[in-house]
């Protein structure tokens, strides 16, 4: 066990004792459906009380949140650690990853379990827990990879997702020809699996034949450097991926979650079948596709381009990033992931004469939160609740641990943050938490980052001074059947959706200014390209035709609350206006 502590301290055991009562006061406490100015009284992990004058314990440790916002932790839905692929072994394990993740504000990760070609799914998942069990600093769950198709796959899907187990999502892979690829066919069933078993389906949305022939090709032509990855699948590769997922989950009446997309297109793609189908379609998106860009392919130094490979890869668009997140503040997006996965530069170097063979990943985990809060938050792109949503309470929602995780209410899980959103840093290689060796983020100055983070009522990172144990995090069980995907609500029009108690209506930040280009001209033109391609709705679900929601019509009844304007002194350049909180208009000061 590996204990980052002071003196004082001296076993897991005795700190969470220690630390079992814990009030955090004065701060603003933020849920994804509103803020309120509220302390927070955590006990055994657990929260106990939120509201203000509140009967507190003697000799209970106190926080002081003045001007600080009281967030949960971040989720992140989409972790690699200790993953071995493409002749590499991750640089990140389950202690210093999820070390970085607590680091970054991120109290819980969920990593995927992906079994070889042939292997039992009940095997890689044991594999994975062994792995897990005594590492973790942060809470985990696991997503199980559907890599190869057969009888005894389907039966260990089922017994997966029974109690024992805990995992009620699987994912996909439409690339990776020769290794981790289903054809259509496979990937249907594997779908059709999932919704039996009420479960998520999860894939990967990349048309891994036209990748394979692109690669080729351009090996042929003796393009073999980083620059070619991107080439060899394009925005288009990852859109038509996207659509096709979309309409074989639609032939078997399932919800589908599409992991890591990318591009403008695969966003346009997603957008056009969310207003087509009737179950719930959920994209994710990631860090490093907010916070950087494909120009980096193109970088003379191969250390630093291939440094910058994953898959779909980032995109030579520059629009990119404001595209994508109009898409996470529109929720044409819901979540945010990192996809950590990360490979030293000697790994990276494995594909130094072919592209092809550069271990695909990138860091993420420790600063998806602050970059998040940067480009999202601190430009007036998304409110602060809009970013609780997209960074912890949907994937709560999705994945069924809401509310004992993603929220700060009693009885929920003490898994929160406390966010300064005054504090200033530098990213870099040099000073992130991660085993790895670059940081694709690097030199990037963000405003806004956790000041103590507390998990399970321990407080892990302590003023900034990070104190996490090895082997304190757990397993958490994802049940089946998660109401907001499979609830009645869930499978409705768009209309009974938004007003589902359990569903938050998406805020756009006005700012008094004209919303940033989305996807209006361009929609209409992919709309009509992806119409042609899928042909007319399945018979075998209902569809609803969905109406895509006016965004004139969002967030009219904004409050007055402004964080530029209570946090003085800021230079965020932020203006946020957000709604009222259920229960009233809270007073707006500190
Ligand atoms: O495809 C993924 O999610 C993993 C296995 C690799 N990382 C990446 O390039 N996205
Ligand atoms: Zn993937
Ligand atoms: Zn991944």
């Amino acid at each position: 066990m590996t204990i980052d502590v002071t003196p004082t301290s001296v076993s897991g055991i005795n700190i969470r004792s220690s630390q079992n009562r814990l009030l955090i006061k004065n701060g603003r406490v933020v849920n994804e459906d509103g803020m309120e100015d509220a302390d927070v009284y955590v006990e055994d992990g657990v929260i106990k009380q939120v509201g203000r004058n509140l009967i507190i314990p003697g000799g209970t440790r106190t926080i002081d949140a003045t001007g600080k916002l009281v967030m949960p932790g971040g989720i992140d839905p989409h972790t690699h650690f200790e993953l071995e692929m493409m002749g590499a072994k991750t640089a990140d394990d389950f202690y210093k990853g999820t070390r970085a993740a607590v680091a970054g504000g991120t109290t819980t990760v969920i990593d995927f379990v992906l079994p070889q070609k042939g292997q039992s799914l009940l095997e890689a998942y044991n594999n994975w827990r062994q792995k897990a069990d005594g590492k973790v600093c942060c809470d985990y769950a696991l997503h199980v990879g559907v890599t190869w198709w057969s009888p005894s796959v389907r039966k260990e899907m089922e017994q997966l997702t029974s109690e024992q187990y805990g995992v009620n999502s699987f994912k996909m892979f439409m690339a990776y020809k020769d290794s981790w690829m289903l054809d259509d066919y496979t990937l249907y069933q594997a779908i059709e699996a999932c919704a039996e078993l009420k479960a998520i389906p999860q894939v990967h949305a990349e048309n891994g034949d036209i990748i394979a022939r692109n690669t080729e090709k351009l090996l042929a032509k003796g393009v073999t450097g980083p620059e070619g990855h991107e080439m060899s699948r394009n925005e288009e590769v990852e859109a038509e991926a996207v659509n096709r997922a979309c309409v074989i989950a639609n032939q078997a009446n399932s919800p589908l979650y599409i992991v890591h997309m990318m591009s403008k297109s695969a966003v346009q793609a997603l957008q056009i079948a969310r207003a087509r189908q009737r179950q719930p379609l959920y994209g994710e998106t990631l860090a490093a596709t907010v916070g950087t860009d494909g120009s980096h392919y193109r970088n003379a130094c191969f250390r630093h381009a291939a440094a910058h490979v994953l898959s779909p890869p980032l995109r030579p668009d520059p629009a990119t990033p404001q595209a994508v997140l109009d898409a996470l503040a529109d929720d044409h997006l819901q979540l945010i992931g990192s996809d950590n996965c990360t490979f030293t530069e000697k790994d990276k170097e494995l594909g130094k004469d072919n592209f092809a063979k550069i271990p695909n990943g990138v860091n993420g985990v420790e600063d998806r939160m602050a970059i998040l809060w940067q480009k999202g938050v601190n430009t007036g792109i998304m409110d602060p609740c809009r970013f609780v949503a997209v960074t912890s309470s949907t994937a709560a929602k999705i994945f069924n641990i809401w509310p004992q995780k993603g929220r700060v209410a009693v009885n929920s899980d003490a898994d929160i943050v406390v966010w300064d959103p005054r504090l200033e840093r530098t990213i870099s290689a040099s000073t992130h938490k991660h085993a790895v060796d670059f940081n694709i983020f690097e030199g990037q100055h963000v405003v806004g980052s956790p000041q103590y983070v507390v998990v399970n009522g321990r407080v892990c990172l302590d003023d900034g001074d990070l104190r996490v144990v090895e082997g304190f995090g757990k397993f958490i069980k994802t049940p089946v059947n998660s109401p907001y995907v499979y609830g009645e609500e869930a499978a409705d029009s768009v209309e009974p959706r938004a007003q589902s108690p359990m569903i938050h209506t998406p805020k756009r930040v006005t700012n008094g200014n004209t919303p940033s280009p989305g996807f209006g001209e361009e929609l209409k033109l992919v709309n009509k390209q992806l119409e042609a391609m899928s042909g007319l709705p399945s018979g075998c679900s209902t569809p609803t035709g969905r109406k895509m929601r006016d965004t004139a019509q969002r967030d009219l009844q904004s409050s007055s609350f402004s964080i530029s304007k209570e946090v003085e002194g800021l230079d965020t350049k932020t203006s946020v206006r957000v709604r009222n909180p259920p229960g009233g208009k809270s007073s707006g000061l500190w």
